[in-house]
């Protein structure tokens, strides 16, 4: 053994080509593409314990270098969701050709250790066994696997920040984002959502230890702030109102996710966070990309939470056009309440009624260790299609009320919905605002929603080249759909 180990990082594959058509997707992997956390406080624990060269590739598993890399390093480690399953086996299969050690961590191998043999597995979060894995790594004695599942590590004392150097490399483009954690864990208990069930309820940091990570960022000009959380509005109101503050002061530009009712809320009693995250009146900070999750709008409360009602997304949706924030919804077609073609219409009635600046949508994916996606599995219905292949873009499963491929054309249909003329009519309307687009070019576009609509159409458009879209199908879609909103008032 050598007196250093040298070790290479291999970060999560990112996977959207069969999500989006190829050249607007390349686009969109190279806009959304965030650096990767998980190996980052990885990276951060080796130079903490030393002993450990680190060098890592920022292009993950696709990356060039990881033929030299491999051969370069005594020990190959790799962080992975559930997509990258297939692409890591390739690494895995890979560095043990070559001799090399290999540890494998992070969504993936948690929920399917199975799938990743010939790796070291560790499940669950990597802070509270990390430590005993350094030490038989060095010590020659690597055990199969390290379990620290249900052990949810104290980040509120003693929280390791990822290594800054690692997600300064992915920050090579125009874009530069600067990912960070206030807490893990979510109190909402979503079905399809494997976070709840690998990091358990709310932990949050001091706000202390935060604002010294984001002082240690120097965040560049055009940089953006990426709160990796699940729920930033669920940190505790005195916490989020101190952080919003010091966010507004420091003038930092920020993007989230999170539930809206802490938002309604704060509106009706005078709209103090609100203020703090809008824009407007900010020379470059403020709340530049919000995503909630409404997830299923077919019913009044969706299940596993008691936040998302069918009140509060026309709330939110006229809130965040006040305050001039951009929003981002995202929604899941497929669910076991979905019935085709109904559900898919409820759901353009109500986005196009609504009309947030963007919406996502997703074909649910069964997610193995989820509620959801084990009563999947236990019932027979997946398909087995790789999990390359989970890019909530596929049906890789038989819903419970239609047909698989009554899901993918309706799921299609309401892609198509979203980026017809009369929606681009609507876009150009109530959202583009040539004033603003000349004098905050990035904060007017985002509120126009112009970005996504046009990768949405592109893709749409590829897709419908290649034949994936069934036109009669959709064209009887579409007369169907005006029947029913003659039926159906919203
Ligand atoms: C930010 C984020 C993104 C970012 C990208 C993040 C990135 N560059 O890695 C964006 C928005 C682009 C994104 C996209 C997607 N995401 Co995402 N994302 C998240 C989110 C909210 C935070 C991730 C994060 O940074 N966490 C903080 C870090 C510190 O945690 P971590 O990576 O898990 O690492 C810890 C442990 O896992 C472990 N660990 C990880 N790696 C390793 C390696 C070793 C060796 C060891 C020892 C330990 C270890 O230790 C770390 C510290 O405790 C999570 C939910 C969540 N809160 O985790 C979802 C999540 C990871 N995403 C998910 C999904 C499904 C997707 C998409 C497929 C969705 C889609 N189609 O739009 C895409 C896929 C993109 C792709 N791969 O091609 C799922 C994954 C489910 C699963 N079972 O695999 C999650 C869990 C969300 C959910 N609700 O279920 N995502």
């Amino acid at each position: 053994m050598s007196q250093t180990e040298r070790v290479l990082l291999v970060p999560p594959t990112t996977i959207y080509g069969s999500r989006s058509a190829d050249f607007f997707a390349g686009v969109k992997q190279t806009v959304e593409a965030l650096p990767p956390m998980g190996i980052a406080i990885v990276s951060a624990m080796l130079k903490q314990h030393g002993g450990f060269e680190v060098k890592n590739l920022p292009g993950g598993p696709n990356d060039r270098s990881l033929v030299d890399g491999t051969s370069w390093a005594d020990v190959v480690v790799i962080s992975t969701t559930l997509i990258g399953t297939e692409s890591t086996q390739g690494v895995i299969a890979l560095a043990r050709e070559r001799g090399k050690k290999v540890i494998v961590g992070g969504y993936g191998p948690t929920f399917l250790p199975e799938k990743f043999e010939g790796a070291s597995v560790v499940l669950g979060e990597g802070e509270p066994v990390f430590p005993q894995v350094m030490e038989d790594l060095l010590g020659g004695h690597l055990q199969p696997q390290y379990d620290s599942r249900g052990n949810y590590f104290d980040i509120y004392n003693h929280y390791i920040c990822p290594d800054r150097e690692i997600l300064e490399s992915f920050n090579g483009g125009l874009l530069s984002v600067y990912p960070m954690e206030t807490q893990r864990g979510c109190s909402n208990n979503c079905p399809p959502c494997s976070a709840k069930k690998f990091q358990g309820g709310v932990r949050v940091r001091d706000i202390r230890d935060d604002i010294a990570e984001i002082e240690t960022m120097n965040i560049r000009p055009g940089g953006m702030l990426f709160f990796a959380d699940n729920n930033t509005m669920h940190l505790p109101e005195d916490q989020l109102y101190g952080l919003l503050t010091y966010l507004s002061q420091k003038d930092i530009r920020w993007a989230t996710e999170g539930t809206v009712e802490t938002l309604i809320r704060d509106n009706e009693q005078g709209g103090r966070l609100l203020k703090l995250m809008s824009p407007i009146g900010k020379k470059n900070g403020g709340c530049y990309s919000f995503c909630y999750g409404a997830d299923d709008l077919t019913r009044k409360v969706v299940a596993g939470t008691k936040e998302k009602t069918e009140e509060v997304l026309p709330k939110a949706i006229r809130l965040f056009r006040e305050y001039q924030i951009p929003l981002h919804v995202s929604v899941i077609v497929g669910l076991d309440n979905h019935v085709y073609p109904d559900s898919f219409y409820r759901m353009a009635q109500i986005l196009e009624a609504y009309d947030p600046h963007h919406v996502f949508v997703h074909i649910a994916t069964p997610y193995p260790g989820t509620v959801w996606g084990d009563n999947v599995a236990r019932e027979e219905r997946l398909l087995g299609f790789p999990y390359s292949d989970y890019t909530h873009g596929k049906v890789v499963f038989k819903p419970k009320n239609m047909e698989s491929e009554e899901l993918q054309q309706g799921y299609y249909w309401l892609k198509r919905r979203l980026t017809c003329w009369e929606a681009l009519k609507g876009l150009w309307r109530n959202h583009v605002d040539l004033n603003l687009i000349r004098q905050k070019p990035i904060l007017g576009m985002a509120l126009s929603g112009i970005p996504w609509f046009l990768e949405c159409a592109a893709a749409m458009q590829e897709l419908s080249r290649q034949g994936k879209i069934d036109q009669q199908v959709q064209r009887d879609l579409d007369n169907d759909y005006r029947n029913y909103c003659g039926r159906k008032k919203l």
